[in-house]
């Protein structure tokens, strides 16, 4: 690529960034209501679930195929050698099947966020999708800002030091529409309150800082390749490291490093260097926040499970 395309095709990725569709990107989100968790999840663990480390992306299209991957197996010593990760000792581990069903999840660990305004979105403990035992969470998400919904909790985030693993099991019914939509939130004290977010655009996974708007990847052609795009009907496996120390940015699917949703050091055209605009993000991380909220009109019906937080990687077994 030239460089007159290459600056072109950024000019592009900024004018795409966020909304794009709609422009009703709403940038009111302020902090969620109290969160008052406290103590340790105690669910038991999963042990028995296997990694569907062979989900294929179907691809609706020519952008994103699947995980476009830039396999790092040799970096990866920090997964467990074997020995697998019990649930009750990590500091946050959700298979919700301690809750009833109909019912929002243990109260001792989780609340209901709705921040700002509410709207049709609705959550509850269910039964008809698990990925661990016979029960997740199922979240009814609106179509508009105020239908947001969310579970949050403090405690275990805030636990943590600067190297923070996330571990989620998301099962979407439809796939990733144009419009922006979230479906993880951290509120970021050190960014103002407002929220680092993950959720799909453009089709793909992709993270948003609330402050400034800056996608990851850029939403250019050649961005939006280098992300992944969950496969509707199926359970997806998303690891994250957030390295608040250094600002980094890590995230695979299915056990997957997925290339255009890493921040590192180095501001890399149509990735991480429209993040690296602000050059000191460094997140203060307060809580985390699992739902759903749009922007742009896209309503979904989604589940997730086997949530986890840790100090080290969680893996997806
Ligand atoms: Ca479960
Ligand atoms: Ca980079």
């Amino acid at each position: 690529m030239n460089l007159s395309l290459q600056t072109a095709t950024l000019a592009a990725a900024a004018l795409l960034a966020c909304g794009g569709t709609s422009g009703t990107d709403t940038e009111t989100h302020t902090t969620t209501t109290a969160l008052t968790t406290t103590g340790t999840p105690t669910t038991t663990a999963d042990a028995t679930t296997t990694s569907d480390a062979t989900t294929t992306d179907t691809g609706t299209g020519p952008d994103p195929t699947t995980v476009t991957t830039t396999a790092t197996d040799s970096t990866d010593t920090t997964s467990t050698t074997g020995a697998a990760i019990t649930c009750a000792d990590l500091p946050l581990c959700e298979d919700f099947e301690d809750s009833p069903e109909g019912a929002p999840p243990d109260p001792a660990v989780w609340t209901v966020a709705a921040p700002n305004c509410m709207g049709t979105g609705k959550l509850a403990v269910a039964g008809d999708q698990a990925h661990s035992g016979a029960r997740s969470l199922r979240v009814d998400g609106g179509g508009g800002y105020c239908d947001h919904i969310f579970i949050a909790n403090t405690a275990a985030i805030t636990g943590l030091g600067d190297q923070i693993y996330g571990r989620f099991y998301l099962r979407l019914t439809d796939a990733l529409g144009q419009g922006h939509v979230t479906f993880l939130t951290l509120k970021d004290s050190a960014d103002g309150g407002k929220d680092l977010r993950m959720g799909g655009q453009s089709t793909i996974l992709m993270y948003n800082r609330e402050s400034d708007d800056a996608t990851l990847p850029a939403l250019s052609p050649a961005g939006i390749a280098m992300s992944a795009a969950p496969a509707p009907g199926q359970w997806t496996c998303i690891e994250f490291l957030i390295d608040e120390a250094a600002g980094h940015i890590t995230t695979w699917v299915d056990d997957v490093e997925v290339a255009g949703l890493r921040v590192d050091g180095e501001p890399t055209p149509d990735l991480d260097q429209q993040w690296l605009n602000k050059p000191d993000w460094k997140p203060q991380l307060e809580d985390i926040k699992f739902g759903w909220e749009s922007y742009a009109g896209q309503s979904m019906v989604l589940h997730f499970d086997d949530l986890a937080l840790a100090g080290a990687r969680i893996g997806c077994d």
